[in-house]
């Protein structure tokens, strides 16, 4: 790796910005005033919004028993239990990790520390909800106790700072917990307490938040005082004792899992602030302790976050929009968004017990599923050199494991939720070039192990059914399969998305000039097809909608079974199933209405089948009016684009602004729905730059921005993007309360370095040449990008439904059934 890190800090040094800013002279200014890391913490956006580095793995927080803490802390109400240095953000399945929580006392009942309480269910707070105060790499929070806590990280360590209310008499006490968020702590726990110095080190077997098997975390922490140290001991249950310093703790009495942990107590005294860094390793508690000495040697708080604040700056440092005549919810709606997709993946490397490599490790891919959609493409254009690491890191897994992961959290497999996800992110990042490092003929043999063996447990990992994906060319409803294991629902989803998975593999396969493999994917990834049922109707409250021809599920003999097309839509109130339960429906998260647009690659047959451009309109129009998707999960992020392929981009640009703000505004309960890991960010971001990815394909499909300007420089040539609006001003002046919102007008031309450019699409050089496309704007829907030229490429032809030519191409027999 030298040569290219040494290659991105000249860019971003020296040369590469330089001519970058020649070029495009860009506003800077500090975009951290921009970003709230409390957006999504509420009203289930599970959002971790506590300090952490970019892709750090310490992240600390305060944690609450609210409904939605699976990222520790949820700013709706709930009670701190205790302050914590591992988190995931922004997920579903249940809390995740949250091991070894701190907790402070200014001082315990009669000066005894059984006066103090230990369960955690017994000791939680409420806390002043004015008090937090959450920034890129801080996080500060005011218990009803009156104690203020403020936490900074650096990779693998936390810092948190305890200050008491002044009282002669304090003789502050900090318990160590040996328990995490889902209280899902396994056998034997362990932890000394060091009588003289106060250190704690130790370690608990967890399990998953969502997924199989478990982990091992280890700790170290050790307390800095102006006051000094009184005593120290171990505590189990709601008994403590100085007496004792070392501790073995079972799992759980009659299932409740027994609390247990270390304490410390410091001598009564004018200032009694307390320090406790706590660093966090997979492999040992001596790594624990080595990565809290070499990162936070001081235990110096400003000097800690303010290297947080400057990684936080220089991740930053690529894009910039210009501030004109917009409202600054609207920036920070955009930047924090931008925040959010660099929490999650987490990078370990250096952290993986499971196999010895000299690869990069990421984990908290959680899951693929959500991140392949828009947030690793970002990333790719955004932070490519991170990217690298996290490919070749899923191909390590891939090597080690067998399999690439689906989902992973905590050096654990996560469950799979339709297709084999990590095929869409190879082939994405195949396809922008990215090359560092990366094995891309390892990386072709794993997808290709997705699309041609079934795994035995495929809860996991790969693809379920192959057997009936190759004979019968489609995934049946009840399938007969006795090779490999997984919950037998979601027959519909997974053909959609096994097409798509093989699609994308095709593309990979071109590259490579494997061109029978090409031909053998493209072949399968029209597969979709075959599940489409040309007389299905679809009535709500017994209403017709209006529509015909839907997927519907298949039976291995081939008769239709049937599935409500509206069944688990956003107005389905009738308590459908379709998640991962065995009783689920044939769709995962979602409807067949919204699964009928999940053609990515393929457009142009499905407006065919669905009877041309207008009436493909007219159903997606349906899709969204009727609030039968729903925006808050990633199924929903395409459908906002795909009017482009119907040649109207307008009405792309018109349903972004109907969803942002209104949808995801920069509040607490601004999301709505889980973040999944910076998913819902991506979306924001992509959508406020007008150019949102067709993952897996080297394709942007372009909206007006909602700002005048915005600037990408690419870190691997140093040159910079721009998309400018020529005249911004006459469609952005403020709203009736004064409020510029910008994203509004219509694009009517454009021109891409001062060349005419029609297309509603652009392609991934776009970032890496560092192009200039400027978009005119009118206040209708124009011509742009309205005509069969300026469509994004599609498997199939364009019909002759109204594009002005091509080949009418119906739908005749089974796809691929010769
Ligand atoms: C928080 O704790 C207080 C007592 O300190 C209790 O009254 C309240 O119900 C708790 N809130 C929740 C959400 O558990
Ligand atoms: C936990 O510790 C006990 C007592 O030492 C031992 O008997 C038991 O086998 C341990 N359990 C595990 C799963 O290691
Ligand atoms: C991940 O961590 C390793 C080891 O600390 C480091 O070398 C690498 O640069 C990190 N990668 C990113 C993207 O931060
Ligand atoms: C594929 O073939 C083309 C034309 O022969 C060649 O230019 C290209 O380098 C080849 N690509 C790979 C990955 O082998
Ligand atoms: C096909 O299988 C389904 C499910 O077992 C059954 O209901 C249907 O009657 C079968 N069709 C034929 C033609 O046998
Ligand atoms: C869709 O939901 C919005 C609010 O979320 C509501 O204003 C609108 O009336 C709903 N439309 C229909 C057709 O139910
Ligand atoms: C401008 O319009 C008013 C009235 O419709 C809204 O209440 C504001 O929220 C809006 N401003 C922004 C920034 O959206």
């Amino acid at each position: 790796m030298p040569p290219y890190n040494l290659l991105l800090s000249l860019l971003f040094t020296s040369a590469g910005l330089v001519n970058a800013a020649d070029r495009h002279p860009q506003e800077d200014y500090d975009v951290l005033q921009y970003i709230n890391p409390l957006i999504g913490s509420a009203n289930g956006g599970n959002v971790f919004p506590g300090a952490s580095l970019p892709y750090g793995m310490a992240k600390a927080v305060a944690d609450t028993d609210s409904g939605s803490n699976q990222g520790g802390f949820a700013h709706e109400g709930g009670n701190v239990t205790g302050f914590s240095s591992m988190h995931d953000s922004g997920t579903g399945g249940s809390p995740s990790l949250g091991n070894f929580p701190l907790f402070p006392y200014a001082k315990c009942a009669g000066d005894d520390v059984n006066g103090c309480v230990y369960p955690k269910n017994q000791r939680k707070l409420r806390y002043k909800p004015d008090s937090v105060q959450a920034h890129p790499g801080y996080f500060g929070i005011e218990l009803a106790s009156g104690v203020q806590v403020d936490m900074t990280t650096a990779h693998h360590t936390s810092l948190f700072r305890f200050k008491f209310p002044e009282d002669a008499s304090n003789s502050p006490l900090i318990l160590l917990d040996l328990t995490d968020l889902s209280n899902s702590r396994q056998d034997n726990a362990t932890i000394s307490v060091d009588a003289e110095t106060g250190r704690m080190t130790g370690d608990a077997r967890f399990a998953p938040s969502f997924g199989s098997g478990s982990y091992v975390l280890h700790f170290c922490a050790d307390f800095q005082s102006p006051a000094a140290l009184r005593d120290s001991g171990i505590f189990v249950n709601s008994r403590a004792s100085a007496d004792v310093h070392d501790l073995k703790i079972s799992r759980s009495i009659n299932g409740y899992p027994l609390p247990g942990g270390g304490f410390i107590r410091f001598q009564p005294g004018e200032d009694n602030t307390v320090l406790a860094r706590v660093g966090v390793s997979f492999m040992s508690t001596q790594q624990a302790c080595a990565h809290a000495e070499s990162e936070i040697p001081k235990f110096d708080f400003d000097t800690t976050h303010q290297t947080a604040v400057d990684k936080w700056t220089e991740k930053m440092r690529p894009i910039r929009v210009s501030r004109n005549n917009i409202d600054a919810s609207i920036l920070t709606n955009f930047y924090s968004g931008i925040y959010r997709t660099m929490i999650n993946p987490q990078n370990y490397t250096g952290e993986n017990p499971l196999w010895q490599s000299s690869e990069p490790y990421f984990d908290s891919f959680y899951c693929l599923w959500d991140s392949f959609r828009s947030q690793i493409p970002f990333l790719t254009i955004f932070d490519p050199s991170s990217v690298t690491q996290m490919v070749r890191s899923l191909i390590d897994t891939q090597r080690h494991l067998g399999w690439l992961p689906d989902c992973r959290m905590s050096l654990c497999k996560g469950y799979t939720q339709g297709g084999s996800n990590a095929d869409n992110v190879l082939a994405d990042v195949y396809l922008k070039g990215l090359k560092d490092g990366i094995d891309w003929e390892a990386g072709y043999a794993a997808v290709q192990k997705d699309a041609e063996e079934e795994p035995y447990d495929w809860s996991s990992e790969g693809r379920g059914g192959l057997r009936s994906w190759k004979d019968l060319h489609y995934i049946p409803v009840e399938d007969f399969d006795y090779e490999g294991f997984g919950t037998m629902t979601r027959s519909i989803s997974r053909t959609l998305e096994y097409s798509y998975n093989d699609f994308v593999i095709a593309q990979m396969a071109r590259g490579l000039n494997k061109t029978a493999d090409a031909e053998r994917y493209e072949r399968r990834s029209r597969y979709w097809q075959n599940l489409f049922k040309k007389d299905q109707t679809s009535f709500w409250q017994g209403k017709d909608t209006g529509f015909t021809g839907f997927f519907q599920p298949k039976y291995l003999n081939g008769t239709w079974g049937y599935q409500d097309p509206l069944a688990c839509s956003n107005i389905d109130n009738s308590g459908s199933v379709c998640s991962l339960q065995n009783t689920a429906g044939e769709t995962f998260e979602s409807s067949i209405w919204e699964y009928q647009f999940f053609v990515p690659h393929d457009m142009q047959s499905l407006i065919n089948l669905l009877n041309g451009p207008e009436a493909f309109t007219t159903r997606l129009d349906y899709l969204h009016n009727q609030n039968i998707t729903y925006i808050g999960n990633e199924p929903a992020f395409l459908t906002v684009f795909q009017y482009h392929y119907a040649g109207r981009p307008a009405k792309s640009t018109s349903r972004v602004r109907t969803y942002i703000p209104d949808f995801f505004s920069p509040t607490p309960a601004g999301l709505p729905g889980n973040d999944d890991s910076g998913a819902m960010g991506s979306f924001v971001a992509m959508a406020m730059m007008g150019l949102f990815p067709n993952p897996g394909q080297d394709v942007y499909l372009l909206t007006v921005p909602f700002f005048e300007s915005v600037s990408i420089v690419s870190p691997l040539t140093g040159k910079t993007a721009t998309v400018k609006t020529a005249n911004w001003a006459e469609f952005n002046t403020p709203n009736v309360t004064g409020d510029a919102v910008g994203g509004n007008g219509f694009i009517q031309s454009a021109t891409l370095d001062g060349v005419e450019y029609t297309k509603n699409w652009i392609g991934h050089d776009f970032f890496t040449e560092g192009r200039e496309l400027v978009l005119v704007l009118g206040k209708e829907e124009g011509v742009w990008g309205t005509k069969k030229e300026d469509l994004p490429p599609s498997l199939g032809e364009i019909g002759g439904f109204g594009f002005g030519g091509g080949n009418e191409r119906r739908w005749e027999s089974m796809v691929g059934m010769s």
